[in-house]
């Protein structure tokens, strides 16, 4: 038998396999995806964002322990973006979901290596790879920061906003866009000081927001302590409630096909930058404009357009 079989026979071992051929680059992992795709398009996928530390592996951990008592069968991938993140970071995920690895819920950690900070191209075909698997619920944990966070968005059916009154100031987190993209938008360590007030700011802030706005789905806001597992209850509801929103709302098939289109123009972005830079930068043609620059025989915006013409020739 060959990985992908193994895979679609549940054998853990073939996805991790797989994921990291993924992960590397390896052309046998996106073959292997071609093969995995007709077995795909059914599970729900669950976007867990917000700052570095605001605790969304601690909360994925209690999320994905209540999804398991549903006899749901659940996989999570907590994507590192490399750039912000050092190695420990790797570490902290496993042991802040200590108690899902326990009860055997497959948890994938994945550098990011896209440049530009993109998540899509290895995360996407770790989800695949996980509906081979034949997970019926993928969480994926990502930092909300610039491009991630729009990725997170596209590639989810539902997305949780983590935020922790510790972090100080909400306007930022406002202005960064993580609050925005949240269907859910939770505030996380309740039980630390500040919780309430920071709750009832973002809540006004919600409410404000979308005022005359006639969205079909207001943002829910919830006050939650991951390590106390307080509140986590009406978060459960509240992403059944999103699920069931999705099911049935009339403009659904106009959100896949942004979510699509988001999805392939993060996937094209990464793959173009990867070329561009194997072919251009590795050849001395990138180096030569370079200097072109520095002796000022060409602006910063000729020397762009030249490596654009460099690339179309071929
Ligand atoms: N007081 C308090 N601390 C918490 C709570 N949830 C998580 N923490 C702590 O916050 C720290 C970060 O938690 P993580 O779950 O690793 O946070 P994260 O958002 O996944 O962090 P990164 O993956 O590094 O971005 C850890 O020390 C947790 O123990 C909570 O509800 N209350
Ligand atoms: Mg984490």
């Amino acid at each position: 038998m060959n990985l992908v079989e193994k895979l679609l026979k549940g054998d853990e071992k073939s996805a991790a396999r797989l994921i990291s051929l993924i992960e590397n680059g390896a052309e046998a992992g996106f073959k292997a995806v071609e093969s995995i795709f007709p077995y795909t398009g059914k599970a729900y996928i669950l976007g867990i964002t917000g700052p570095p530390g605001a605790g969304k592996s601690t909360l994925i951990d209690k999320i994905a322990l209540r999804f398991a008592k549903e006899n749901k069968k659940i996989g999570v991938i907590a994507v590192d973006p490399s750039s912000i993140h050092n190695k420990g970071a790797f570490l902290g995920d496993r042991v802040r979901m200590k108690e899902a690895e326990k009860i055997g819920i497959f948890i994938r950690s994945m550098a990011n290596r896209g440049y530009g900070g993109g998540l899509a191209k290895a995360t996407i075909g770790a989800v695949y790879i996980l509906e081979g698997l034949g997970k019926e619920i993928i969480i994926i944990e990502s930092v909300g920061v610039g491009q991630s966070e729009k990725d997170i968005f596209y590639l989810a059916d539902t997305v949780i906003s983590v935020l922790s009154p510790d972090f100080g100031d909400d306007i930022q987190l406002i202005k960064a866009g993580v609050v925005e993209l949240g269907d859910i938008v939770v505030i996380n360590k309740a039980d630390l000081e500040g919780a309430k007030e920071a709750f009832r700011s973002l809540s006004a802030y919600i409410t404000m927001s979308n005022i005359d706005n006639k969205k079909s789905w207001i943002p829910r806001l919830f006050l939650v302590s991951a390590k106390d597992k307080t509140g986590i209850d009406g978060l459960i509801d509240a992403i059944s409630e999103h699920k069931k929103y999705l099911e049935k709302q009339s403009e659904l098939e106009e959100l896949q096909s942004k979510k699509a289109k988001g999805l392939i123009l993060s996937l094209l972005k990464e793959i173009l930058m990867e070329k561009v830079s194997e072919k251009l930068i590795n050849s001395g043609t990138f180096q030569q404009i370079v200097d072109k620059v520095i002796k000022r025989e060409i602006d910063l915006y000729m020397a762009a357009n030249s490596l654009i013409k460099e690339i179309l020739k071929e």
